[in-house]
């Protein structure tokens, strides 16, 4: 057989890659082996600079001792508490945290592990509230097209990507879609949040029309679409969606799982709207990216409506073996502490600013055809290569990796999401890093 491995200890046949040209990868691979604060080390020993936190989650920069620490003891002390009839402290503590961080009354927090989870959760969750009172042919569900909520049956379903869609077969049924709001006609060059699309939060009024509001649960979106290329809402348009589904009674979900924790410069993306919705999903920040764990966050009203059952009967029949493990809680309570200590949502509000001024200064470069941003997200839309979509983007990506930028990409736009560490001296090391690379790239 022949070695498709650069380093001598591992083959790279066995590990079936999760999103990953697999074979382009195994042929040249990426590998990264330590990090601290904003850079990564490579195998070959190269210092990389990690313009993305990871995917998206190590908002508070590598290696961080006291979340490192709190892992480190947590672990000794307490490895694991069955998640089911029996609880542990730490539980307890980071949702108590997480309730007094969150705005308005979503005070109850159901633990997961992945977005993906907490998704499938709330999802679940709607279903269930509403039947709990009474309501039970409220069982659709709303998503949009180009949003992204994990790789759950649920997710997908709701989601709006076709490559994640259309090999898994009919999805789940009872699901409908909202249009995106991506514009580059109107909205190119936007900074901040675009002026024109408010008036595509009408189209939810036509779906209620179609199915009727009395069979739908909820509406899901991302406050601010990421992983489909940064979507900033336009204005308005988050307020028509509450006003919507609240004139009809169907819940409306925000999947934070990229907002949360201080990308956007506030807690979540709820308090940069200031639109409040019914549930949260989030995941990604809650541990720095740490350990894995992911937390639905439910109003006042929902946890209270399950709370009629009869006593000694559990009242939502839905969990995981992991649910609020006792390392990830750790890890959880120690990042809020970091995120506290370091006023890091404040910080990233305050670098927001700079980072725009620097993404926009790429308007002009070549194959640039939009630049979009808030909070610390960033994205840069090229002009596709012509019958080869993706190819320009994934090139960029490679080559910035050759010059030691970790950036996103996703179709042919780069998104930008580094730890809100930064230093204004990075962020012009990343633009300058693009400048420089998007003139050669075909
Ligand atoms: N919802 C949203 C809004 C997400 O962004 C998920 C759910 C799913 O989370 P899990 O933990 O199940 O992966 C996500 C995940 C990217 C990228 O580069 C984005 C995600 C994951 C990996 C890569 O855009 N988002």
């Amino acid at each position: 057989m022949p070695d498709e491995s650069r380093s001598s200890v591992n083959n790279l046949r066995p590990f079936w890659m999760p999103f990953t040209a697999n074979r382009q990868f195994k042929a040249a691979p990426r590998m990264l082996v330590s990090a601290d604060g904003m850079y990564y080390t490579t195998d070959d020993g190269r210092t990389v600079l990690d313009g993305t936190a990871g995917l998206w989650c190590v908002n508070a920069g590598h290696g961080r001792k006291k979340i490192v620490e709190a892992v480190q003891k947590q672990v000794a002390i307490l490895d694991y508490a069955p998640a089911f009839q029996m609880g542990h402290p730490g539980a307890f503590e980071l949702a108590s945290r997480l309730a007094q961080l969150a705005p308005g009354d979503l005070n109850s927090i159901f633990f997961c592990n992945s977005g993906s989870e907490a998704v499938d959760t709330a999802m679940k969750i709607a279903i269930a509230y509403h039947r709990a009172r009474g309501d039970g042919t409220r069982t659709r569900i709303i998503g949009r097209e180009r949003g992204y909520h994990g790789v759950g049956f649920g997710g997908i379903s709701v989601g709006g990507i076709v490559t994640n869609r259309k090999f898994f077969g009919s999805l789940l049924t009872g699901v409908d879609h909202l249009p995106h709001t991506h514009d580059i006609a109107k909205n190119a060059f936007s900074k901040g949040q675009p002026e024109h699309g408010a008036n595509l939060a009408d189209e939810l009024e036509k779906i209620v029309t179609l199915h009727d509001a009395s069979n739908i649960a909820a509406v899901i979106v991302e406050p601010l679409a990421g992983s489909t290329g940064v979507l900033v809402p336009p204005k308005g348009y988050l307020e028509k969606i509450r006003a919507i589904c609240d004139k009809h009674g169907i819940l409306l979900i925000f999947d934070e799982v990229i907002t949360g924790f201080g990308r956007l410069g506030t807690a979540f993306g709820a308090d940069k709207f200031g639109v409040i919705p019914d549930m949260m999903t989030t995941a990604k920040g809650i541990t720095n990216g740490v350990i894995p764990m992911a937390a639905v966050f439910a109003r006042d009203g929902i946890y209270d409506a399950f709370m009629n059952a009869p006593e000694n009967t559990i009242e939502l029949f839905h969990g995981y073996t992991y649910s609020g493990h006792p390392i990830a809680a750790a890890a959880g309570i120690a990042t809020l502490d970091v995120y506290r200590d370091e006023q890091l949502f404040e910080r990233a509000a305050e670098m927001a600013p700079y980072f725009e001024n620097a993404l926009h200064s790429l308007k002009g470069t070549k194959h640039v055809i939009d630049v979009r941003n808030l909070g610390l997200v960033g994205g840069i839309e090229l002009e596709p290569r012509a019958g080869k979509p993706t190819a320009r983007a994934f090139e960029t990506f490679l080559k910035a990796y050759e010059a030691g930028v970790l950036i996103r990409t996703t179709g042919d736009i780069i998104a930008l999401s580094p730890p809100l560490i930064i230093e204004k001296h990075e962020i012009d090391r990343i633009v300058e890093t693009l400048a420089k690379i998007l003139p050669t790239v075909e």
